[in-house]
C-alpha cells in the first residue's frame, strides 16, 4: 500500500494473507468460513493447494491468528495471464473452517446492480510495498483510501501497456500518490453500498505504483458473483 496508514485488522477482519511456503505472496478476502476470494494470477504459478496457507485475524502476516492449510483452487477458467489479466479472480477452499471473531470476519459481495458515486471512499487494504522498489512486504497490514476514476480514461491511459475491459475497474486519486501495490495483489477493496461494507474490488495490477496516469486497476467483484456462488456451492 502506498500513501497509507498502518492499521489493525479489526478494521479490516475480513482480509488474509495468502502464503507460499513461509513467505507472504498475496492478500485475499474472506467470504465463508472455508472460503477465500483472492486475484488468480496469485495462485496460477503453482496451483497446487498443498504449497499454500493462509493466516486470518493477525495484523501481522508473519504471526498470530490463525494459520490455515488449503484443500482446493480454483481459478477462473477464463483466466488467461499470458494474453491478458481479464478475469482475475479465484476461490480457494480452506482444510479447516475459520473461527469467527472481532478479527475475522466475513465480507459480503457487491451485487450485480450496485453502483457506487465517483466520489465514494474505496479502502483498499494489504501487507503490500510502499514503493515499488520495496522487494519485502510490509510487516504490519495498512490500508489507503482511493476513487474509482473514470473508465474510459484509464482505457485510454493504459492504451499500449495493458487492456482494460468492463470487468475490470481503476481505482486511485487526480494527483496519484496512494495505491494498491506489489504484495497487495488478490486483497480486498471495500466500499460502503447502502451503508453497509462491500466487497467491490480485488487488488489485479497496475503499471508502477501510484503513479496519477496509471492508477490500480481491480478486478470487479460484482461482474462474477454468479460464478463465485456457483463455485462455492460446488466446491463442498
Ligand atoms: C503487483 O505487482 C501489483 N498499483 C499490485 C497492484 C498494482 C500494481 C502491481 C497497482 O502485485
Amino acid at each position: 500500500i502506498v500513501g497509507g496508514w498502518e492499521t489493525n485488522i479489526i478494521h479490516f477482519p475480513h482480509q488474509i494473507s495468502l502464503q507460499l511456503g513461509t513467505r507472504h505472496a498475496c492478500g485475499g478476502a474472506i467470504l465463508s468460513p472455508t472460503h477465500i476470494l483472492t486475484a488468480a494470477h496469485c495462485v496460477l504459478e503453482y496451483s497446487k493447494p498443498q504449497y499454500y496457507v493462509i493466516r486470518a485475524g493477525s495484523s501481522e502476516w508473519a504471526t498470530g491468528g490463525s494459520y490455515i492449510r488449503i484443500q482446493r483452487i480454483v481459478p477462473h477458467p477464463k483466466f488467461h495471464q499470458p494474453t491478458h489479466m481479464n478475469n482475475d479472480i479465484a476461490l480457494i477452499q480452506l482444510q479447516q473452517p475459520l473461527v469467527y471473531s472481532g478479527n475475522i470476519q466475513p465480507i459480503v459481495l457487491a451485487a450485480k446492480q450496485d453502483r457506487i458515486q465517483p466520489s465514494a471512499q474505496l479502502f483498499v487494504s494489504g501487507w503490500g510495498s510502499q514503493s515499488i522498489s520495496q522487494m519485502q512486504p510490509e510487516k504490519r497490514l495498512r490500508y489507503t483510501v482511493v476513487q474509482q476514476r473514470d473508465q474510459s480514461q484509464c482505457i485510454r491511459n493504459y492504451f499500449g501497456a495493458g487492456t482494460v475491459t468492463s470487468s475490470m475497474f481503476c481505482a486511485g486519486t487526480p494527483q496519484g500518490g496512494r495505491d494498491s501495490c506489489q504484495g497487495d495483489s488478490g486483497g480486498p477493496l471495500i466500499t460502503s453500498i447502502n451503508g453497509r461494507m462491500r466487497l467491490y474490488g480485488i487488488v489485479s495490477w497496475g503499471l508502477g505504483c501510484a503513479n496519477a496516469m496509471f492508477p490500480g486497476v481491480y478486478t470487479r467483484v460484482s461482474e462474477y458473483t454468479d460464478w463465485i456462488a456457483q463455485t462455492m456451492t460446488e466446491m463442498v
